[in-house]
């Protein structure tokens, strides 16, 4: 780490302040040109500990930038994890508050549900033996940074820009699907904005949960029984408005959707 716990607290108010009240702010890195990967997860752990404090609940996690197409669209090469919220969840068929949300984009995912605890260094065999089941599911993200634009330790202080989540269609046993191979498509308003395969996320998308579970194993932590995690968007993200419906679909898994209010 590079900043001291002074600043980490400075700038988790600051992000803070963005969320709850939506507003944009610059990227933390214009101020703090030092600022490094970890101290960006400093600035997460910070603020799961207000979250909490206030009465919400850590019901899973999020690996982001996981595909080709988003590392493209956002312009960094390395994936992100981020924390999700009791508070983050979204009925399936129902409308999200555009006015709680500055620049949403959405975006297609395969979460997973586990049924074990994941330590250490596993593998895809070890994940998907862990794993209760997989379920589709579309992340609603919104950068707290202004045009959306931002590097590495800023995003990952901004939670990974994680805002919403709905999951919906059926949950699949993972051995029952080829979670290599599942199309999906992403439509709004009855057009298709993006198309791809589950693949696109690290070639399998049990292997943005191993990646999460060292990640978490390099801090101490473990992912418990029973965590949600979603694994990245297959597809680049599509940025969404008031009153757009939007469809995902999800090859041998059913469809997600919902529309903005
Ligand atoms: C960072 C979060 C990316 C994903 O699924 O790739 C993400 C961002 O692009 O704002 O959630
Ligand atoms: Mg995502």
């Amino acid at each position: 780490m590079s900043l001291d716990a002074k600043t980490i607290s400075v700038l988790a108010d600051r992000v803070q302040h963005a969320q709850d009240n939506v507003h944009t702010i610059t990227k933390l890195t214009d101020e703090h040109p030092s600022m490094s990967i970890e101290d960006g997860y400093a600035v997460q752990e910070e603020l799961l500990r207000r979250w909490t404090a206030r009465g919400d609940r850590l019901v899973g996690r999020k690996a982001g930038l996981t595909s080709k197409a988003k590392m493209i669209q956002m312009g960094v090469d390395v994936p992100s994890f981020g924390m999700l919220l009791a508070s983050y969840a979204r009925p399936e068929n129902g409308a999200i508050e555009m006015d709680q949300l500055l620049h949403p984009k959405i975006e297609a995912e395969i979460a997973f549900v586990t049924k074990d605890e994941l330590q250490g260094d596993v593998t895809i065999e070890q994940v998907m033996a862990a794993t209760d089941y997989v379920i589709p599911a579309v992340e609603v993200i919104d950068s707290r940074y202004e045009n959306f634009k931002f590097d590495l330790p800023s995003v990952i202080a901004d939670n990974s820009s994680s805002a919403r989540y709905v999951t919906g269609g059926r949950p699949r046993n993972p051995r029952e699907v080829d979670l290599r191979t599942i199309g999906v498509a992403i439509e709004k308003n009855g057009e298709i904005q993006a198309l791809g395969a589950s693949a696109a996320v690290l070639n399998h998308p049990a292997k943005a949960i191993a990646m999460l579970v060292k990640h978490l194993a390099d801090r101490g932590q473990s992912l418990p029984a029973g965590a949600f995690v979603m694994t990245g968007g297959i597809t680049e993200a599509i940025p969404v408005s008031r009153g757009d419906n939007v469809v995902a679909r999800f090859q041998d898994m059913g469809s997600v959707s919902f529309r903005f209010a």
